[in-house]
């Protein structure tokens, strides 16, 4: 496939409630998308950067610059035979795998859109319906907190995902599990905690949940080895998780017992599917996570979902949680059962809303072959 030209542009979109986090409150998004057109069809990515490094060192504004400077240049107007050889030909770019998987991920709805496949069956994906859950953010008390959880119950979510920090954890956590027994729970401390908070992490293992995401630092992996041994409760990986090395050295090193997967913070598509086939060999469920994503990064992890080591609901939920207008067609929608219906039409499977991402968007630029240029 020819990579003929190379769009990315910011939009904005407004969340429709602010989301809170032990990093921070995220209200309104800055997003880049990435358009790719090769053999005559476009093809659509995300990048799932934060605005500010707080999740991981990478932002909006880095991303435009190693795209805009580095990527893009590499890339166009040069031929690949699959979406998959885009990763290594940017290996000489170290980090930036947000910046990488926005551009890698179009070209795989340009590979898909051409051989006539729906993006899951392209990357390998065997389910028809993924399972959904729900990440809520921190909240002013636990009352507010289970009324939240309820509602989202009732929605039908197979997963409830709290968030937590220091201070906001264990009233909360305790709060939801008495009200809701049996649920499939869960918390996520994004870094808040360090190695000698073990024996405080050690109480939430009385509320049986599905696991602890993330919860020391961002970048290691050696503490959570220490951790885990110290806890009953699973430990589930996010941030620590750049590529297949990482959670090669992570599941040997008995740092955790879950993965989550994210097709930004491992670089796209490609790199995923190897950190899925690494968890998969060794019987460590995976499931994927969610960046507050606009429809089209919802329909990539809709993708990647039906990998078959995917086997826990991810937090891959409805465009109506987050946006009063998603820029897709359908936009994404749970059943009562908290399922998503996989798309069997080619590429992405949903249709873009182009006028409304024209009216979001606040900058943009287009790579070309230099003789279409006019020069
Ligand atoms: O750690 O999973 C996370 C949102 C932004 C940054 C990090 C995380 C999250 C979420 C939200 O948990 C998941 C979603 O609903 O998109
Ligand atoms: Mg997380």
């Amino acid at each position: 496939m020819k990579i003929e030209s190379i769009t990315l542009r910011e939009i904005g979109m407004r969340l429709k409630s602010p989301f809170e986090t032990s990093f921070g409150v995220t209200q309104a998004r800055r997003i880049l998308l990435v358009e790719v057109v090769a053999e005559g069809v476009s093809g659509w990515g995300e990048v799932t950067t934060g605005e500010t490094p707080s999740y991981n060192p990478e932002t909006t504004d880095t991303a435009w610059h190693v795209i805009s400077d580095f990527i893009a240049p590499a890339l166009v107007d040069t031929q690949v035979q699959h979406a998959a050889d885009i990763n290594p030909r940017l290996a000489g770019i170290r980090g930036h795998e947000m910046a990488k998987a926005g551009v890698e991920n179009a070209v795989w709805d340009c590979e898909a859109q051409f051989r006539g496949l729906p993006l899951s069956k392209l990357v390998g994906g065997t389910l028809e319906e993924i399972a959904c859950g729900v990440s809520l953010g921190i909240r002013e008390n636990p009352q507010a907190l289970v009324n939240k959880v309820e509602l989202e119950l009732r929605g039908g979510y197979r997963r409830i995902k709290l968030k937590i920090k220091p201070g906001k954890d264990l009233d909360f956590v305790a709060a939801v599990r008495r009200e809701f027994p049996k649920i499939m729970l869960s918390v996520d401390a994004n870094s808040a905690y360090r190695l000698q908070d073990a024996a405080h992490l050690r109480e939430l293992d009385q509320y049986e949940l599905l696991m602890i995401e993330q919860p020391l630092n961002w970048d290691d992996i050696h503490a959570h080895a220490k951790l885990q041994p110290q806890l009953e409760t699973a430990i589930c990986l996010d941030e620590c998780i750049n590529n297949a090395r990482h959670a090669l050295s992570a599941i040997e090193l008995g740092a955790c017992r879950i993965i989550n997967i994210k097709l930004g913070r491992v670089g796209g598509h490609s790199e995923a599917k190897r950190v899925h086939d690494v968890c998969r060999e060794r019987k460590v469920p995976v499931w994927c996570g969610g960046m507050l994503e606009s429809g089209i990064g919802r329909a990539h992890n809709i993708a990647m979902s039906t990998l078959p080591g995917f086997t826990l609901p991810g937090d891959v939920s409805a465009s109506q949680r987050y946006w009063d207008e998603d820029i897709i067609d359908p936009e994404v929608e749970v059943s009562p059962q908290g399922t998503i219906r996989v798309p069997q039409t080619p590429g992405l499977g949903f249709a873009l809303r182009r006028d409304l991402i024209d009216r979001l968007t606040t900058r943009k630029q287009e790579w070309k072959p230099v003789f279409a240029t006019g020069i």
